[in-house]
């Protein structure tokens, strides 16, 4: 309240109401006023005033005489709940001067007295209880006023009083001796009028008591307004408003307008109760009635809880694009593009379905809580997702799901993701865990295990590898087992030993455990269990190097003896490490081989559709295959053509026992044969998007690098897979890859290995496919899968180059003389660098230098996980030239002396990498040369070696050419 008495002189509101409780003027007839004496004092005369009414007036002069004291009491005041009455009094006053003959009794004053009563009393004044007012006189500020024919002058006083004790109240007039004239009386009090501020209504308000006092009021908020503040004012004594506080808002919907709320008009809102005015609807929204304390969307437009009202109204977000899946192992990257229509919202997220499927049917269910997803499944901002820890040889299927704040709003599902089917690789078995020793004696001790928990396919041994622990790693021994214990002999007594196990299945060995150690005793018997047979291996390694392990297999086998059959070579293979490919052609019946491999489908259940093409044997169709209890697929259905021979019908036939044995999502499924009836047939899984040269030739410049790294990646899984199992494949080229509709690229035809054995001419011939074949395999038909290397940087080139034909039309002649001139084919268009090196790399003269399909996968494993290095590139190129492996601008010293050290190939890399000059060579790791895509490990250590060499030579030639003269 302090603060408030600082404002109070800020006067807010307009003029004070005076409200009258008497006023002579008014009173029509006689006042009869109680006189005191009833005679010779005071004396009621009806005058008539300056607008000619007629008036009541009191009047006494008894100047002459002494002693007066003559009262006149009005009639009982009711107060009206005010608390301080103003009184006014209008006489008229003898100047005593002005009468002749008057002594010392004559008075120029008279007395106001008061008195407060509950109710109208009789008549009787008595005197003492009367308070006095004020004694009153006349004062300087006359008016005239025409007394019959005299001017007398008009004096106004007025008085206040305080009346706060009783209903009423009485005046009275005390004269003592003066010629006076009441010529009017008013009583009145004051009241602050009813106002309108900050939107609160404050009501007709009576002063207070007392002049200084102020009467606080709560004032109530207008209609369509709610309080912000409680509303205050301060009533002063002059009835003015003082010092407003606090106040009203006008309510959503509403807005301030003249002192009231008002309604928002149509197209307009106000949300919230503030004092800003409404607002225009934001866009895709509108208001159809008064007042709106929101807009509504436009229909197909949406509003999100969190979206504040002033913003637009927006849509869901249209699905993903361009989905791109990369297998790797058991992860796989997806990579997409944000939606086309994002909706008018930049809350774009994605979320990642992961579904499990299984093979040949369409059921899928969730994947399990082991997948890991990088950086997560839900609420993703990136565009790229790592899905990790699938299972080995597995369909799933992920949907990627565009979300944005409207879409559960707008209810929408399905119409705004985007799937793709993938099938993972194999992949090596996890660790083996909890190794546990049994029947311990002071030789021996009884091994066992734990299968792994991910074996990601059947566990085709297990290999144990222990050493003494003081021993360290120096000297260790490995067995190799079919089941999960071993027995373990020949240790020494009382000394501890470390255990690792590692397990293979037919994607290679997993990691090895953790080391496990146990400690042999003194006893010469187990004291529980019995030893299991195990194949045994013993390896000394003495610090200097590791011995290649088939120089020393001792495979001691515990299965029963059978006659020398294929079946027992496949065992025998599979046992020393991996399962390698049989040559159909090793049976002496060719019907045997195919029944070992292929499954004999019964015709009814095959329903061709359409002939695809032409293959060598026949016709290629496309058609339906329902095996009972399988769900239908799609298959390409290849026919051998009437009147083949026998040598034909095995050529044809062979084709099958060999893509039999196989099994890789990067390899041309066989679903079986038929050979019971005519015409004989291959059914294999269909590929929608038919062999690769033609499809990309069809979509020339529309995939992005990563995807045809995509490809190219699956086609070297496809050719490690077959490298693992000893095939070499000897036509591998783009029209040999089929492609489905995922873009997974598969390696087929299996049918020129045994065409090119039987034919000793085949390099003469039209038959060898010479653009794609390495120049051993042409001069003496060297053919490894170093050759099939070779042929895979050809397919590098054609996928690259979208499926332009290798060397142009160069004809064959010239193609093997330009190779064996060194030349090679230059880097495609937007070709990285990265990649034409690799291509380079793959088409080394010495074949023990061109990088294995391992190594070609991990190469593009890399560059899928870095795309980044995949940016440079050459340059455009624009006129189809050989790359010229000897021309060296004389003044570019890096490139002479590249030529010097035989690897002027690398000189486009080193360049474009900003390796001008011999100095920044030196700068040069075994790292950045990884980068570059410098993969050989010799020409690694050369070039780090020939540079250092070379740079210390030309310094001391430089020391030399300085001597002083
Ligand atoms: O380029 P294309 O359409 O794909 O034409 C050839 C044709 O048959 C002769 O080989 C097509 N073809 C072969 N195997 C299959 C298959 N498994 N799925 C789809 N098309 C195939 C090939």
């Amino acid at each position: 309240m302090c603060g408030t008495f600082l404002f109070i002189f800020f006067v807010v509101s307009a003029p004070e109401r005076l409200l009258t409780l008497l006023d002579t003027r008014t009173v029509p007839g006689e006042l009869k006023w109680a006189a005191s004496p009833s005679e010779g004092g005071w004396e009621e005369v009806s005058i008539m005033d300056e607008k000619n009414i007629p008036i009541r007036t009191y009047q006494v002069c008894n100047v002459l005489e002494p002693n007066q004291n003559n009262w006149l009491r009005t009639d009982w005041i009711p107060r009206s709940g005010a608390q301080r009455v103003y009184v006014e009094v209008k006489f008229t006053l003898r100047d005593c001067n002005s009468l002749p003959g008057v002594t010392g009794t004559c008075k120029e004053t008279f007395n106001l007295y008061y008195h407060e009563s509950n109710e109208d009393k009789d008549s009787y004044i008595k005197e003492s209880s009367f308070i006095k007012v004020d004694t009153v006189a006349a004062d300087e500020s006359f008016t005239q006023v025409d007394v019959g024919d005299r001017i007398m002058k008009l004096n106004t006083e007025v008085r206040d009083v305080k009346v706060t004790n009783r209903k009423g109240f009485y005046l009275a007039f005390q004269d003592v001796g003066a010629c006076i004239a009441l010529v009017s009386v008013r009583v009145f009090y004051k009241t602050c009028p009813l106002t309108v501020r900050n939107l609160a209504t404050f009501p007709d308000t009576v002063t207070g008591a007392d002049t200084s006092s102020l009467v606080e009021v709560r004032g109530s908020c207008v209609n369509q307004s709610e309080e912000k503040e409680e509303p205050k004012m301060y009533c002063g004594a002059d009835g003015e408003w003082l010092v407003p506080i606090g106040g009203c808002l006008c309510n959503p919907g509403y807005e301030e307008k003249g002192a009231a709320c008002k309604a928002c008009s149509v197209g307009f809102y106000k949300a919230k109760s503030t004092d800003t005015g409404c607002s225009k609807c934001p866009p895709h929204s509108h208001s159809l009635r008064e007042g709106a304390t929101v807009c509504d969307c436009h229909s197909g437009f949406f509003r999100a809880d969190s979206d504040p009202f002033s913003m637009a109204c927006t849509q869901p977000p249209s699905a993903p694009q361009q989905l791109i899946s990369v297998v790797n192992e058991t992860s796989v990257v997806l990579e997409w593009a944000p939606p086309r229509r994002l909706g008018g919202r930049s809350d774009t997220s994605y979320s990642l379905e992961c579904l499990i499927c299984q093979t040949g049917s369409q059921l899928c269910l969730p994947c399990g809580s082991d997948v890991l997803f990088a950086p997560g499944q839900t609420g993703l901002k990136t565009t790229r997702v790592v899905v990790s820890e699938l299972r080995a040889h597995t369909h799933y299927t992920f949907i990627i799901h565009a979300r944005n704040g409207v879409s559960q709003a707008s209810g929408a599902g399905a119409a705004q993701s985007v799937s793709v089917t993938v099938t993972t690789n194999q992949a090596a078995p996890s660790p083996v865990s909890a190794i546990q020793a049994s029947d311990v004696t002071r030789h021996s001790l009884l091994l066992s295990w734990q299968q792994p928990d991910r074996p990601n396919g059947v566990i085709l041994e297990y290999e144990v590898k222990f050493y003494e622990k003081d021993q360290r790693e120096r000297s260790y021994r490995i067995m190799r087992t079919f089941s999960r214990s071993v027995d373990v002999t020949g240790l020494n007594p009382l000394t501890v030993y470390v255990f690792h196990v590692r397990a293979r299945t037919a994607a290679g060995y997993g990691e090895f455990s953790a080391p496990f150690e146990f400690s042999t005793n003194s006893d010469p018997f187990p004291l529980i269990g019995e030893g299991v047979n195990s194949a045994f291996l013993l390896l000394s390694i003495s610090g200097v190097g590791i011995l290649h392990l088939h120089n020393i297999f001792l495979i001691l086998l515990c299965v029963p003896p059978s006659p020398p059959s294929l079946s027992l070579l496949f065992l025998l293979s599979s046992v020393a490490g991996v399962k390698i490919y049989v040559d159909p052609f090793t049976y002496e019946d060719p019907d045997q081989a195919i029944h070992e491999f292929a499954k004999e489908i019964d015709v009814s259940s095959i329903h061709i559709e359409r002939v695809i093409g032409m293959g060598e044997f026949g016709e290629v169709c496309s058609g339906r295959l329902r095996v009972q209890g399988k769900r239908e697929i799609y298959v390409a259905i290849k026919s051998l053509k009437a009147g083949y021979s026998d040598k034909q019908r095995r050529d044809f036939l062979s084709e099958a026992s060999i893509m039999g044995q196989f099994d890789h999502p990067n390899i041309i499924r066989l679903e079986g044969v038929v050979t019971r009836c005519k015409p004989l047939m291959i059914i294999t899984e269909y590929m929608e998007n038919g062999s690769l040269d033609a499809f990309l030739r069809k979509h020339d410049g529309q995939f992005t690098v990563i995807q045809l790294v995509g490809m190219l990646r699956g086609i070297a899984s496809g050719m490690k897979y077959l490298s693992d199992m000893s095939y070499v494949h000897r036509d591998l080229a783009a029209r040999n890859i089929l492609v489905n509709s995922n873009l997974v690229c598969k390696v087929s035809d299996f049918g020129l290995s045994r065409v090119l054995e039987d034919d000793p001419e085949a390099a003469y011939t039209t038959r060898i496919p010479i653009r794609w074949t390495a120049p051993e395999a042409i001069s003496y038909r060297k053919f490894t899968t170093a050759s099939d290397v070779w042929s895979y940087g050809i397919v590098m080139w054609e996928v690259v180059s979208y499926g332009e034909r290798p060397y142009w039309d160069m004809n064959n002649q010239d193609v093997i003389k330009a190779i064996e001139e060194g030349y090679r084919l230059p880097a495609p268009m937007d070709c990285p660098v990265v990649l034409h090196q690799l291509m380079l790399d793959c088409w080394e003269r010495e074949r023990a230098e061109r990088p294995t399909f391992s190594q070609i996968l991990n190469m593009l494993d890399k560059l899928i996980r870095n795309p980044g290095t995949l940016r440079r590139t050459g340059g455009d190129r624009p006129t189809p030239t050989m790359l010229d492996p000897g021309v060296c601008v004389p003044e570019w010293s890096v490139c002479v002396w590249l030529q010097s050290i035989g690897l002027e190939r690398y000189r486009d890399t080193l360049a474009a990498a900003g390796y001008t000059s011999l100095e920044n060579l030196l700068a040069l790791t075994h790292q950045e040369m990884d980068r570059l895509g410098i993969i050989t490990p010799s020409h690694q250590d050369i070039l780090i070696a020939s540079v250092q060499q070379e740079m210390l030579s030309q310094m001391q030639h430089m020391q030399h050419t300085m001597v002083p003269v």
